[in-house]
């Protein structure tokens, strides 16, 4: 099994759209194994962007994912990871496919209302930030046997 971060955006929080964020990875059968409530602070956001450190969006970016509560879960199932790029969509919401969440709820690159980590050793590192392992559960769902 595959463990990889989400974070419901400022905006996704500010829109309401926590709920049908979650239940698509529900409905999908992904497991959600943590979830917490946050406002980054610009050091948080600063480690979780690094990689973007010196590109033009870096600094509005960082900016933008302090400005309000985000969703922060790790969502866990086979290919997890792969999965949840999927039904996240193009990072530019514009050019997102209709049925992806980016593309069902967002229009512009910079308001995509969803993060999700784009590899095992960014799911990794990302985990780490936000998740002590302890806020992390192992645990069965009965729904589980008719998935897998
Ligand atoms: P994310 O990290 O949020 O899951 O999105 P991603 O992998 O699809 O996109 P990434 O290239 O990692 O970029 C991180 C976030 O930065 C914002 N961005 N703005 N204005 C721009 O050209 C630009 N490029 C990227 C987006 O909000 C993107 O999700
Ligand atoms: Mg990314």
């Amino acid at each position: 099994m595959e463990r990889t971060l989400i974070i419901i955006k400022p905006e996704g929080v500010q829109r309401g759209l926590i709920g049908q964020i979650l239940a698509r990875f529900e409905q999908r059968g992904l497991k959600l194994v943590g979830l917490k409530m946050l406002q980054m602070s610009p050091a948080l956001a600063e480690e979780h962007y690094a990689v973007h450190k010196g590109k033009p969006f870096y600094t509005g970016l960082v900016k933008h994912i302090t400005s309000g509560p985000v969703v922060v879960g790790v969502v866990e199932g086979r290919g997890a990871i792969k999965m949840v790029r999927t039904m996240m969509g193009a990072t530019n919401a514009a050019e997102a496919a209709p049925g992806t969440i980016r593309g069902d709820f967002a229009l512009e690159i910079g308001y995509n209302i969803i993060h999700g980590s784009d590899g095992p050793e960014t799911a990794a590192r990302e985990i780490s930030l936000f998740f002590k392992p302890e806020e992390l559960l192992d645990y069965r769902l009965a729904s589980e046997s008719w998935l897998y």
